[in-house]
């Protein structure tokens, strides 16, 4: 059983770590069964010469035991000695903490990039080393930024990288609009069309439907990928009543007219058979009364991961939505 899931940050993450978990304590039905993660790389950035693969990195370390498990990014047990140095020769930016351990994951990752090596053979080699128990693939090997367009204050319009919006300015700026550079000419791995393809079941994790799985949709090749694959596509809802459960996904979905609502996510995916992506859709108890587009099967459960238990649960609830849907 291939089991193929889109997926951003620190949301997407922990839902892996819940399926990763599920098929492990239900080794009966599930034997045999192998995860692959396609990973959004339109958070990227690059900081002192380093590419730093802020969701990448967040699936490697939460599903290699690495991870700072209160942020949801970065490693545990972490130190700052480079970081407090570069401040002290007032090199910029100060804004984005790299901690000592994390910094070796992106000297590694920049040395192989720049010895030619794609993204994707740089991630199998550093999940090498932690052993993520999921086959972890960048969406593509080729750069894409996702840039934020705010309002200055004489109200002309201003871009930023995605990461000065939400980590420098605590997103205090409206987003106006979500631009994806390099989207138009970045190609899908051949991997990601494979697996798409040939994928018994498709999770949309709840990541961030405009930053996350959006950046990912925006790559050319893989919305159709998802369109035709035989494998039913079940998602999961990342806002459970009118909030997001964490994260700027509100604000995200407003910029792109986009109500914060698990119905408003469920109608901007779209239904498969209308053209969408989705056949099936699981959204928290709270809007077990809304409804999904015509044709996507919903379902309703809790949906707060608080321990990993309730991240099984509720991977295991979509697995059987997706399950049903293939008979
Ligand atoms: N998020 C923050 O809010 N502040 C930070 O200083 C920060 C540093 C950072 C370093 C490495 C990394 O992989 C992630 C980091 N993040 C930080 C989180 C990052 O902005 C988000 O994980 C994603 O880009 C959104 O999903």
């Amino acid at each position: 059983m291939r089991i193929t899931a889109l997926t951003g940050g620190i949301g997407g993450a922990r839902f892996l770590r819940g399926l990763r978990e599920h098929l492990r304590t239900r080794a009966d039905t599930w034997a045999g069964a192998d995860i692959t993660v396609i990973g959004n790389t339109a958070d990227d950035i690059t900081l002192f010469g380093l590419r730093v693969c802020p969701d990448l990195d967040t699936v490697m370390y939460t599903l290699g035991g690495g991870i700072h498990d209160e942020q949801g990014w970065g490693r545990a047990d972490e130190t700052f000695n480079v970081s407090t140095e570069l401040a002290a020769y007032e090199v910029p930016p100060d804004w984005f903490t790299l901690g000592d351990r994390d910094i070796a994951t992106h000297i590694v990752r920049t040395q192989m990039l720049r010895a030619g090596w794609s993204l994707t053979d740089v991630t199998a080699a550093l999940c090498t080393r932690w052993q993520p128990g999921v086959r972890l693939l960048p969406m593509s090997d080729d750069p894409v930024e996702t840039h934020v367009v705010v309002l200055d204050d004489s109200g002309a319009r201003e871009a930023l990288h995605f990461q000065e919006w939400w980590v420098r300015e605590q997103a205090k700026r409206t987003a106006q609009e979500f631009v994806y550079l390099g989207a138009a000419e970045a190609k899908p791995t051949a991997t990601v069309l494979d697996a798409l393809r040939d994928s018994d079941v498709v999770l949309l994790p709840p990541s961030n439907p405009v930053v996350s799985i959006g950046a990912i949709l925006q790559i050319a090749g893989i919305g159709d990928a998802l369109r035709s694959t035989a494998a039913p596509v079940v998602g999961v809802s990342p806002i459970i009543g009118d909030a997001p459960v964490r994260g700027m996904a509100d604000a995200c979905l407003s910029a792109i007219g986009v109500g914060t609502s698990a119905a408003a996510v469920a109608g901007h995916y779209g239904a498969r058979i209308a053209g969408g992506l989705l056949d099936g859709w699981l959204v928290a108890e709270e809007d077990a009364s809304t409804s999904a587009p015509a044709g996507v099967i919903q379902r309703s459960r809790p949906l707060l991961m608080t321990a990993i238990e309730d991240a099984a649960a509720i991977a295991g609830a979509a697995l059987d939505l997706a399950i049903e849907l293939r008979r």
